[in-house]
Order: structure tokens, then sequence, then C-alpha cells
């Protein structure tokens, strides 16, 4: 007892529905900062993951601590990332139903990290199928090459996902993984041609300059040195201290080869292309025409690019019209040209991402068709962001997560009620943030911001940010979380300017900017509407899988291991709701299990029930906690389940298991 309670204390509870103050904020805090000083990254809230960044790497991801999960039930074993897998895992085989595991958090919070472990453990615990031996391999290579590609150094995360991903990883009737399908969300295509100061642009720039041999650098004319190239010095931030290019891009190279790609030449001269678009210059003539001030650097992009050279100058310089039926060829201005020299880059670079996506796919595509097999989905998206200026690209950012967020309240707040409705048990509601009415805001239609940014796309004019933003505020002003710098009285607030939007998001308010806003919304209104489906269907396919669920938390924004912001963290937990999530899980009852596994672990404390029980499942658990002196206001017992009112009588039970079977320490784990 003693040293249970020293171990309670020093390491706190392995799930905070254990807590005895449940309902207090500071007690939650308090327990994941202590774990976090033990290094115990993980903590459950029932069977949700919280997961807090450790920011070094930790000895937990062995193969031999991947052996210690197979197969063990979640609250015999500490929390892990590996646990959350397994038990997902043996929930699809068991319970034949697609799964789906969700990993949330803002930006560098970790769910990268987490993605890739899942796939990991699947990769190198499940059973292999003769044909596809390599798939789990593929499955693995998968992310170097996309995460070059598709992640950049950010200021809040030097390997920060600038795109979403969803992806599923099939499984045959015996449970080998069999194929798998990758799922992209709108790139941060802006990166390619403008980086804040302190980023990067995508990784694979600097690690082909890095890391090319020199005969590769001189058939694609690129120089080592990526100052030399205006694409990749916005950011003033050539290196990253945390990894080297040039491995990077060895292990990238291997990646794609395992992947069994075949066509890196024709990437490698369009991210070469994109280089020398960068550098493409333009003069102005005597009649103010636009020109491209070397014929040299054209040819070349061109050639790269497989196309013809004058079809690239036609194309830089000029735009065409169609008026009354008849096509017109008209000049560009300097800043006209500029910006369809940029909107070429991201745009070429946009489609290869795609595309490289697409022949990942190929790689993946289940060979040999099974009956009986089932998926498991994993979602890493990019986590909440809040830049000094924010753009159309922060708002789909922003507004997936909003997406995701509203998903988690839905099905946390479902399933726990069906639970309670299917096993017969009275059940009271807990009060939360729903975070419905934001989504509303952005994606309603008639009514939402991108059907009004539809709408203004539609008008004719070239310019239309501020009525974008007037007919925004005659639709949503007095919204409760759309703010601009009208004030209701008339007045102006003056902390803000008349070229921005606030939205109140669950995670944080954000100022979007019409000027960074504006110069994308018609090319991208699309884009807009594109993504707002592909959420839609999104949600459609995680709706219809069980779901798991992964909440990261970053601990400090300096990216440093050992150091927990508590004010950083408070602000996660709320905007999380973790609190609400916790007090759902325990409204009424903090601990559950199925009659069997109750029965199965605890049935040694009764002389009726060991070594077997041999009645209905029911009776044995109601002999067995009449036994042990349960009163009726701690208990109740459901139809499949035992559910458990005080976290105190669970550990009383466990106390009397250790002292009957000291040799075996299952307490520890229960506890840590
Ligand atoms: P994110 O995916 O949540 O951010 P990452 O998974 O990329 O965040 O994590 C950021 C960095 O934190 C990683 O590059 C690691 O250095 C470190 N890290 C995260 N998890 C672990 C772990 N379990 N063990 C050790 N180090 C870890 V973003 O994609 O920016 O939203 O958009
Ligand atoms: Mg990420």
């Amino acid at each position: 007892m003693e040293s249970a309670l020293t171990a309670r204390d020093r390491v706190g509870v392995q799930d905070f529905v254990l807590l005895e103050n449940y309902n207090s904020e500071a007690t939650f805090i308090e327990n994941l900062r202590r774990r976090f000083g033990e290094n115990l990254i993980y903590t459950y809230i029932g069977s949700v993951l919280v997961s807090v960044n450790p920011y070094k790497d930790l000895e937990i991801y062995s193969k031999t601590q991947m052996e210690r999960y197979r197969g063990v039930s979640f609250y015999e074993i500490s929390p892990h990332i590996y646990a959350l897998s397994d038990n997902t895992y043996r929930a699809m085989r068991t319970e034949r139903k697609d799964q789906c595991i969700l990993i949330s958090g803002e930006s560098g919070a970790g769910k990268t990290e987490a993605s890739k472990k899942i796939l990991l453990y699947y990769a190198v615990t499940c059973p292999t199928n003769d044909h596809m031996a390599t798939l789990g391999e593929c499955l693995l290579q998968s992310n170097p090459v996309l995460e070059a590609f598709g992640n950049a150094k950010t200021l809040k995360n030097d390997n920060s996902s600038r795109f979403g991903k969803y992806m599923d990883v099939q499984f045959d009737f015996r449970g080998a993984p069999v194929g798998g399908h990758i799922q992209n969300f709108l790139l941060e295509k802006t990166r390619v041609v403008h980086q804040n100061q302190g980023e990067r642009n995508f990784h694979v720039f600097y690690q082909l300059l890095d890391g090319g041999d020199d005969d590769l650098l001189k058939a694609l004319d690129l120089q080592r040195n990526p100052q030399n190239y205006n694409y990749l010095v916005k950011g003033n931030c050539p290196r990253l201290s945390s990894v080297s290019d040039k491995n990077n891009w060895k292990v990238v190279m291997k990646a794609l080869s395992v992947i069994g790609f075949t066509e890196e030449e024709r990437v490698l001269n369009i991210i070469a292309s994109v280089l020398h678009l960068g550098n493409t210059q333009f003069g102005e003539g005597e009649e103010g025409e636009t020109y491209i001030t070397s014929e040299t650097q054209l040819n070349l992009t061109a050639k790269l690019l497989g196309v013809d050279g004058s079809a690239l100058r036609e194309a830089l310089t000029h735009k065409k019209l169609t008026a009354k039926g008849e096509e017109m060829i008209s000049p560009l201005n300097f800043e006209q040209a500029v910006s369809a020299r940029d909107a070429l880059a991201k745009s070429v670079y946009g489609r290869t991402f795609t595309w490289l996506v697409q022949k990942i796919n190929q790689s993946l595509t289940v060979k040999v068709h099974s009956k009986g097999s089932s998926v498991i989905g994993l979602l890493d998206i990019y986590g909440f962001e809040v830049l000094q200026h924010n753009s159309f690209e922060q708002f789909c950012i922003n507004y997936c997560n909003e997406k995701l967020q509203q998903l988690f309240i839905e099905l946390t707040l479902r399933s726990e009620q069906e639970e309670y409705e299917t096993e017969g048990i009275a059940w009271e509601t807990v009060q939360y943030f729903d975070n419905k009415i934001i989504c509303d805001l952005i994606e309603e239609k008639h009514k939402g911001i991108i059907s009004i940014l539809n709408e203004e796309c539609l008008r004719p004019g070239e310019t239309c940010d501020v009525s974008f933003l007037e007919k925004l505020e005659d639709t949503l002003g007095g919204h409760p979380h759309f703010v601009t710098h009208k004030l209701a009285n008339g007045k102006t607030r003056r902390i803000m300017s008349r070229e921005e939007f606030r939205l109140l998001h669950y995670a944080g308010e954000v100022n979007y900017n019409m000027t960074f806003m504006n110069a994308f919304i018609c090319l991208k209104r699309i884009a807009a509407t594109q993504f707002k489906n592909s959420l839609m269907k999104l949600k459609e396919i995680l709706m219809s899988k069980e779901p798991s669920y992964v909440r990261c938390i970053k601990p400090n924004d300096a990216k440093q291991p050992e150091r927990f912001d508590e004010v950083l963290v408070r602000h996660q937990v709320k905007y999380l709701g973790l609190m609400e999530n916790l007090r759902v899980r325990r409204a009424g009852f903090a601990y559950r299990r199925r009659f069997e596994a109750f029965l199965q672990r605890y049935k040694p404390l009764c002389p009726e029930t060991w070594p077997n029980w041999h009645g209905r499942l029911a009776d044995g658990v109601s002999t067995l906690v009449n036994h042990l002196g349960y009163k009726e206001e701690e208990y109740k017992l459901g139809r499949s389940k035992i559910f458990i009112r005080f976290p105190k009588t669970l550990f009383a039970t466990e106390d009397a298991l250790e002292a009957k079977k000291p040799d075996i320490g299952r307490k520890q784990c229960l506890l840590s």
C-alpha cells in the first residue's frame, strides 16, 4: 500500500479517470507534468491516448517494447502508442470492423511522429503475406518521400507537415497488411515561392542541392549553395541544425527505389526547373512591355520542364483572354509577369506532389484480393497554427483542425452516450463547447465564408478584397466567432486593420489578412470548395469506422526537452476539451470493463470464482463484487460490462490482488 502510493505520487496515474479530483484542471496538469518529468509521455483518458512531445529520443520504441505490447490489454500495461496501435488492430481482427486512428494537436505537438510509430508497429508486428512481403516496407518508405516533398521547417516545427494526409492500411483475413492508400489534402504551395523569416522551402530542394552528386547537379545546372536561388532565400534559413539534408537525400533516394519508383529523372528535372523559374527575371521595355532578361535561363527551364522555350516565354509574359468568342493575347506588366511565374512554379510543384502520391499509391495497391479484409485508417493533418500573417492556407489548415475537433466531440460524446444507453445505465449530461458553430461559419451553404468567397469571385472585376470583406461583414457581422474592425455600434476597433477579419477558432484567435487572402482568393476559389468537399468526404469515411484518438500536446514553444510550460499546456488542455472528455468519461463512472475481463483479472479474490466461474458472467461478477464488499452506490452492472464509480474502489481491489499475488507486480503496471 505504502509503496504503491509513493509510486502514484511520483509518476501520477496512467489514466486520468483514476484521478480522485477529476474536476480540477490543476490536478490534471500536475499529473501530466509529473509523468512528463519521469519521461512517461503517454497517459490515457479512458481509451483516448494523450501524448506530450518529449523533444528527445526515448528508448521506448524498440522491437522488444513492441513485443511487450502485443496482444496485451490496455490496462495491464503502461500507456503507449503501441498499446493503442495493438488495441486498434485487435479490435479490427476480433470485431471485424474497420478502424481509424485520429491524431490531433497543434503544430509541433508530435502527430506525424505518432503516425510513424503506429505504422512501424504494424509493419514489424503483423504477420506478413507471402505475396506482399515488401508491403510493410513500402508503407514505411512512403514517409521519407512525402516528407521530403511535403514537409518544411517552420517557426513551430523543423519538420512541419504542409499537407494533410489520410492513409488506409488494408489487412487480409489473417491480419497481414496487404495494401494501402494515401489521400493528400491541400499542400501549402505558397511556400514554393515564399517563406517567412526563419522558415524554409520544402526539404527536397535543400536535400537535392546538398546531397545530389556533382554529375547530377551539373546535369540540372544547379549550384550547391541554396543562397543562389531566389525561392530558397526568402526565409534566410538555408540550413537546419537538427537534420542533415545530405543524409536525408540518401534516405529519400533509397525510399524511392524501395517503392519501385522509376521516374526520378522526371521529378528531379521538375524540382530543378522550379529553382530556375525562381531565378527567371523580368525587365520592362520602353513601352511598358515585359521581357525575360536571360534567354539562357528561360531555355534551360523550358528544357527541364520538357516544353518549348517560346511557349514558356509567351506564358510568362502574356495572357490569353477570350472576348466575344475570340481569343486575344495581351501583354502582362512587370508585376503580373512575376505573379504568373510564381503561379506556374506553385502549380508545377503542387501537381508533382499529387503525382508522387499517385505513384506511391500504385506501389501500395492491393495485388491479391482476399475476402474478409479490413482497414485501419490513419489521419495526420497539419496542426492548428497562428502566424504573424495568416493567409488562405492558414485558413484551410485551421478549418481542417476545426473539423477534426468537431468529429472528436461528436464521436466521443456519441459513443459514450451510446455505451450508457446500450448498457442500460442512466446518463448525466456534461456541458462542453461545441465548435460546430465555427465549422458552420466557414462552410455553411449560402452564408458561410467559403460560399461568400465563391459568390464574390464570380463577380466581374479584378479586385475583390474590399467587397469581399464588406460582404462578410454584411452576412456575418454579429456572429460570436467573427470579428472585423467594425464594432456593432458603428465605431471602429482600433487594434484591427481594415484589411483583416478575425476568426475565434476553438484553439485560439486568428487574424486573416485580406491582402494575403486576396492574392489567392479567386485563383483558389475552386481549391476552397474542393477542400471543403474533400473534408466532408473524409468525415464520412471516418464516421464509418471505429475511431481511436491520439491527442498530442506540445510542452513548450522552444522545441526543447525537459521543458514543461504550464501556461502553454493548460491552453491546449482547454481547447482540446480534455477536461470535458474526462468528465464525460467520468459522468457517473470512472471505470468500466467487460464482465469476462473483470472476472479474469480479479477471480483469485473470491473462493467462488476461483479458479473458474461456470455460471453466467454477470452472476460471476456479482458474486465477486459482493464478496469484495462493493457497496451499491459504488458500481453498476450493465448488460456486458461492470461500471465502477470511484477510482478508490478499483484501487482497493487492485491492492487486494497485489496482496494476494505479490510476485506479479501488476499493480505497478496499473499505476505507471
Ligand atoms: P506535428 O506533426 O504535430 O507538427 P511532429 O510529429 O513533426 O509534429 O513533431 C515535431 C518534432 O518533435 C519531431 O520532429 C521530433 O523532433 C519531436 N518529437 C515528436 N514526437 C516525438 C517522440 N515521441 N519522441 C521524440 N521526439 C518527438 V505539424 O506537422 O507542424 O502540425 O504541421
Ligand atoms: Mg506533422
